[in-house]
């Protein structure tokens, strides 16, 4: 009984490692960003401890539904996906845990909309500097992109 079990086990993880392998020549790193465009990516700098906002389009060009589910980078410690909101003159946000895009569909992260809320910055940024971001998806590989450092009267 035991020694079944233990082929049993050997079997098992002999197949793991070949899927493994079988998906990792399948999915060559780089291949995803193909079919995801990601254009006008910038981030809006506020003075002293205020977050930073980031903006950009994203375009999927896949025939699969893209869900994005967020974002993170080293030059800050927390980022959130978030929706500005107006109710009777009220402006709030609240957060956004998944955004679903179909396919060809595009959504702008825009000043009043959706934005990356850039929280905890690590180090100094300047305007016209670029930090790397990587753009986090269900079931797909991440995306890092280039946010270039505009000033806060931007849009
Ligand atoms: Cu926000």
């Amino acid at each position: 009984m035991t020694n079944i079990k233990r082929e049993l086990k050997r079997r098992i993880s002999a197949v793991s490692l070949g899927s493994l392998a079988a998906c990792l020549l399948l999915a060559p790193l780089g291949a995803s960003a193909e079919d995801l465009e990601v254009t006008d990516a910038r981030m809006r700098l506020l003075p002293g401890d205020m977050p930073a906002a980031g903006y950009f389009r994203l375009h999927n060009r896949s025939e699969q539904p893209v869900v994005l589910v967020g974002a993170q980078s080293d030059a800050f410690g927390s980022i959130e996906m978030h929706r500005s909101m107006n109710h009777d003159g009220m402006a709030s946000m609240e957060a956004v845990p998944r955004l679903e895009l179909s396919p060809d569909e595009h959504i702008e992260f825009a000043p009043q909309g959706y934005h990356l809320m850039l929280m905890d910055q690590v180090g100094s940024l300047s305007v016209g500097d670029s930090v790397d971001i990587t753009l986090e998806f269900e079931q797909r590989d991440p995306l890092t992109v280039g946010f270039k450092a505009v000033s806060p009267t931007s849009m």
